[in-house]
Parts: structure tokens; sequence; C-alpha cells
């Protein structure tokens, strides 16, 4: 298996997903670095190191990016409810420190962005990956500024990016809206195996989905990156077909118009 030479920064590695890209990149010989800003819940596998962090303070950040080759920046808020100011500084301020330290590290940076992002597009054709960003919350629209910010350090400072827009990444579908944006642990994985590993990515962008037929995202930018999914919600259909989201504003869009969840 192809790693990466020098160590690797995840952010937010106390987070459902960081724990997993933890165990599994470890497992694979990876070097990590793990930051948050809550306690690491789990053992630290051989090679891995943590240090507790807010991503709003920018030297702590810089320290911890220096001499990493690579940075899995999945910390900050992760859904609209948490509160705008900290939106603004997990995901803005963090978001630039991030970058920053990435500049000055000469580090590549994939950025788990979110479908909210774009989550005001309609359910007509399935969209691309050079769709406008249309965000359907405060929360989405932090993750475009993330994506714009990070377009800005590849044209301006040649930082290399992958912006993975996530669909839901879960062990399972739980509801109907997950047979569309599913992305399994295991493709999760994979795609940072290829993102880590390619020889460049330049400024690409992934839809964060596994292949599900009814996937609402198309064409991205995976076969530069020589990542494909291999797993499906569609063996979930039985399961959770007419099950709706239990996301208080959900009715909003739930057999509707928008990709959006609330
Ligand atoms: C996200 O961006 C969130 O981080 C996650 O908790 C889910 O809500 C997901 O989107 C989704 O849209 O299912």
């Amino acid at each position: 298996m192809p790693k990466p030479e020098k160590p690797v920064l995840i952010t937010g590695a106390s987070g459902n997903l960081g724990r997993f890209l933890t165990k599994t990149l470890a497992a694979q010989g990876w070097t990590l670095r793990l930051t948050d800003m809550a306690p690491f819940p789990d053992e630290l596998p051989p090679g891995a190191s943590f240090r507790r962090v807010d991503l709003a303070d920018g030297l702590e950040v810089a320290r911890l990016v220096e001499g990493c080759g690579l940075v899995l920046h999945f910390g900050g808020a992760s859904t609209d409810e948490w509160a705008f100011e900290s939106i603004v500084d997990a995901n803005l301020r963090g978001l630039y420190h991030v970058y920053e330290g990435a500049r000055l590290a000469g580090a590549r940076v994939v950025f788990a962005s979110s479908n909210h992002a774009i989550g005001f597009h309609e359910r007509t054709e399935k969209l691309d990956a050079d769709c406008s960003l249309m965000p359907d919350s405060l929360y989405g629209a932090s993750k475009a500024f993330g994506e714009v910010v990070g377009r800005l350090y590849w044209m301006k400072h040649g930082v290399e990016s992958v912006f993975v827009r996530i669909g839901s990444c879960f062990p399972e579908p739980i509801d109907e809206r997950m047979l569309s944006t599913w992305l399994s642990y295991a493709d999760l994985g994979r795609m940072m195996v290829a993102c880590g590993t390619a020889a460049t990515v330049g400024c690409s962008l992934l839809w964060g989905v596994s292949n599900n037929a009814r996937s609402f995202w198309g064409q991205d930018d995976r076969v530069a990156i020589g990542w494909s999914p291999q797993d499906s919600a569609d063996v979930f259909e039985n399961k959770v077909l007419g099950k709706l989201s239990d996301s208080p504003i959900a009715e909003k869009y739930q057999g509707g118009i928008y990709t959006a969840r609330g």
C-alpha cells in the first residue's frame, strides 16, 4: 500500500470520521498527528500522537502543520445547529489557519466540505462539480467559504487541495434521503488514501458519495485522483425506503425540490 512520506495531520480527529480515519490510516502504516478540541477517546494507534488544540488558535495550528505533507481537515462545526460564533471560530478562522499552516509547510490539504455548500440546487439533473456554490445554511456557507479560500491558496500560493463535498457519511443509510447521499466509511477511507498518495491533485473536487443509483451528483475529479466508490446505498433500499429524516426542518426538503436537508 502506498503511503505519504511525511506525517499527516488529521483535524477533527475525535469525531466519528476522524476516529475511523485514524484507525484505518494508522493500520496502513501512516504517521499521524491528531488534533481536536475534544480529547481523543480511543487508544492511540502506533505512529500517532494527539494534541488538544482549538483551530481558532493560529499559532498552535501552524505548529501542528509544520513538517507535515498532508492535512486531512475534518475539524470544525459539523452541522447548522452550531451557534454562528462557533461556526465563525471553527470554520472560518480555523480554515484560514489550516491553509496558512499548509502554505508555510508546503502541505496538501484535503478539506471535508459538505453537500450543504450546494444544498439549494434543485433536484433536477445530476449536479457536476463545477456547479455554483448555493449553500442551504450558515454551516453550508462556511463550507463554501472553505472551498473559495482553498482555491485562493491554490491560485496564489500553489497549495494543493481536494475539496470533498461529503453527502452523509454514516455506518449505513438511516433514511430515504441517504439512498442518494450516503458515503460508506470504507469508501471515505479509500478516498483519503487516493487523495494522500496521488502524485498531484492541483485544486480538485470530489463528491463524497458512494456508488448510489439515486445519487444527486455527477461528474467530478475522481478519475484524475484515482478513486472510485465501491459500496452502494442501493442494498439498503428495503430497510429505509419511506423513512423520513428526523431533522426538525426536514419536511421542507423531504420529498421536495432541494438536495438539502435541514
Ligand atoms: C453534513 O454536512 C453534516 O456534517 C452531517 O452531520 C450530515 O448532516 C450531512 O451533512 C447530511 O447532509 O446528511
